[in-house]
């Protein structure tokens, strides 16, 4: 074993209580990534990074020259094919990621409709408005009802072979207008996924725009299909999150308790071992051994999902996970699905702790799999916790860092967003549009994703800073936003320490932190809901690639981030990633990094440097302000009620409606 290596790089992004650990050493016996990616000793292929490598028959593999005749594949495929077609098939694992979690969410929502699960059907107002839009009667039905058929009907778009996904509907009009023309429009969830599979097979679609529409099209089932559905079938059953305050740091383990912490995607094995971690029996059990109960503590975003909906702590994020596992201090880490690494089975050797596999589609050698029962979910979730309650006295050396406090104020839902900026009484995203137009606010970034071990440097917080200093007000989601919490940007107080003069005085005023914590990935669905939004409030354009709003992914790592960053773009909001693997193709990189703009009003961007990436972030939201009309240093006049009307009754582009403050 070596000692971990990278970790005074890795310091900057994983905060002072990894550090803390791994100088201790218990810690420094265990193997990461870091070491690995040392040990690997070599340089990423030039062909995979480029995304020229072709390993789609066995005529190959080849690694394809653009431009050099003699480097074609064996087939004649061309550097812009094979480009594309590799880039398209991330797209499709990626949607098949979100689709497969959200069909596991869909079946569980049906269940617990059936009074079969230990949940329950929590958010009755946004059942109904979720029924509304699928055309359900709800008028003298029981919530439970409704329930069964939005759940039936969801489930059917799966499955379903013709006609568009039902919640295409909730774009913009302008955006659904774009799509029919373009012949995107996703027709089920699943089709487009496995046509996308058959289009990049040998010999079958051979021209790279032609597969990239293929992509579009994929990608929308992800966004404003299955991820959508998970998002809010999700909500309804274990609530729409709400603001709460609480903790992101590796010290949330405790020494007097059980330490379970959950790791992967599917908020139902979660809910269930959160329901079963207050059961007497559980509780009777642990103070058995010794502990005082069992503390639950989140990876991850399967962390993101009770985190927000549950204020329970999150003990580390994506790179973090073999950390959590180094305290020595984990009784069980119990996994379903979705960025496990392999590694976690590895680092426990040797300590109490067991890795508890409980999906029948992702086991791992040397982990423990007790499955996780659908149907018996309550049960299931008990048993995983006996075995964990199990290890208790086993536990060996342990070394918890000191709980740093690092707390976060989360819950940020598109509704909760509509609430905080518009009251109680008005709930709406005016004061948003109002803040854009009047300057106040520059405009909307997304910080979403991954994080990664190639990328020491701490991106995710210079992006963030660099944007709310130029008072660009952030939403993140997934580990990104995990990382920004750690860093201490998801506190209100960030705004008087980070944002500058115009977001910084909207954020005291509603009292939350310049950077809104919106969810898991599978929740980015909850982003384009909230542009959406923006475009229907007015005077920001009529569609979203008006808006000035802007992606990023800056440490993306898994292909679930690809396939979100496409359904950004194919929703006319601009992208930018650390990188993408499409260099070694010049006319389909050029394609993707201009050419879409054409098509959906939007495109891709590459920018590894985070000061450079946020400013091109910046430039892309000046873009749309210029566009706008709105680009120009407003002077600010209180608003008064005859003001206000005029702006909301007429506000539209380009008539240089900022003269609002209110
Ligand atoms: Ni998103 Fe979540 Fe994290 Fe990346 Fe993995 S946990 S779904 S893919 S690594 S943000």
């Amino acid at each position: 074993m070596t000692d971990i290596k990278g970790c005074q790089s890795c310091n900057s992004i994983t905060g002072d209580s990894t550090l803390d650990l791994l100088n201790q050493d218990l810690a420094k016996q265990v193997r990461t990534a870091y070491d690995r990616l040392e040990d690997r000793g070599m340089s990423a292929c030039l062909f995979g990074s480029g995304g020229t490598c072709c390993r789609i028959c066995n005529m190959g593999p080849c690694q394809i020259i653009d431009g050099v005749d003699a480097m074609v594949g064996v087939c004649g495929a061309t550097a812009d094919t094979v480009a594309a077609r590799n880039f398209a098939r991330i797209v499709a694992a990626g949607t098949a990621a979100h689709t497969d979690h959200a069909r596991e969410m869909v079946r569980g929502f049906i269940a617990t409709a059936k009074g079969e699960t230990p949940h329950e059907i929590k958010d009755v107002a946004k059942l109904h408005k979720m029924a509304a839009i699928f055309g359900i009667e709800t008028e003298g039905r029981d919530k439970n009802e409704i329930a069964l058929e939005l759940g039936e009907r969801a489930l059917a778009e799966f499955g379903q072979q013709e006609g568009t996904l039902t919640m295409l509907k909730r774009a913009p009009e302008k955006q659904q207008k774009i799509w029919k023309e373009m012949g995107v429009e996703p027709r089920g969830i699943d089709r487009e996924v496995v046509e996308m599979m058959h289009r990049t097979h040998m010999g079958v679609d051979q021209e790279y725009k032609n597969i990239m529409k293929q992509a579009a099209r994929t990608s929308l089932a992800d966004g404003w299909g299955s991820s959508m559905l998970s998002t809010e079938l999700t909500d309804i059953m274990f609530g729409t999150p709400v603001p709460k305050r609480a903790i992101v740091d590796l010290g949330v383990l405790r020494e007097d308790m059980v330490n379970v912490t959950v790791h992967g995607h599917e908020p139902l094995l979660a809910e269930s071992l959160c329901l079963a971690a207050d059961d007497d029996e559980i509780i009777a059990l642990a103070k058995k051994v010794g502990a005082k109960g069992v503390n639950l503590a989140g990876v991850c975003c399967t962390g993101n999902e009770i985190l927000m909906r549950r204020g329970i702590p999150v003990a580390g994020s994506f790179i973090q996970q073999e950390m959590v596992l180094a305290t020595g201090a984990v009784e069980a880490m119990v996994v379903d699905v979705q960025c496990i690494m392999q590694s976690v089975a590895q680092v426990v050797k040797g300590k109490h702790t067991d890795v508890i596999t409980t999906n029948y589609r992702a086991k791992i050698p040397d982990a423990v799999h007790i499955q996780f029962e659908e149907d018996a979910a309550y049960e299931s979730a008990k048993k995983i916790l006996k075995h964990a309650i199990a290890n208790f006295k086993k536990r060996g050396d342990f070394y918890i860092p000191e709980n740093k406090k690092l707390d976060v104020v989360v819950g940020f839902s598109h509704e909760t967003i509509n609430y905080m900026l518009g009251g109680r009484f008005r709930q709406s995203y005016r004061p948003l549009n109002d803040n854009i137009i009047n300057g106040r606010i520059r405009g909307v970034g997304a910080l979403v994703g991954c994080e990664h071990y190639k990328y020491s440097d701490d991106v995710h917080f210079k992006i963030a800073v660099e944007l709310i200093k130029n008072n660009v007000l952030v939403l993140a989601t997934g580990c990104a936003a995990q990382a920004l919490g750690r860093r201490g940007l998801l506190r209100p107080e960030a705004a008087t320490e980070y944002a500058g003069d115009g977001l910084r005085e909207v954020c005291e005023t509603v009292g939350m932190p310049p950077v809104l914590h919106v969810g898991s990935c599978v929740d980015n669905s909850r982003l384009l809901i909230a542009l959406t939004e923006m475009v229907n409030e007015g005077g920001l354009g009529d569609d979203i690639s008006q808006l000035p709003a802007v992606g990023s992914a800056p440490l993306w790592m898994s292909e679930k981030a690809v396939a979100i960053g496409q359904y950004f773009v194919t929703s006319g909001a601009h992208v930018i990633f650390q990188d993408l693997p499409v260099t070694g193709a010049k006319k389909f990189s050029q394609y993707i990094l201009e050419g879409l703009k054409e098509d959906y009003g939007a495109c891709w961007g590459v920018e590894k440097d985070p000061i450079k990436h946020a400013r091109a972030m910046i430039a892309a939201i000046d873009e749309k302000r210029e566009a706008l009309g709105i680009n120009k240093k407003q002077e600010r006049v209180l608003m008064d009620m005859q003001m206000r009307r005029e702006l909301e009754g007429k506000a539209l582009p380009g008539m240089g409606c900022g003269q609002g403050g209110h």
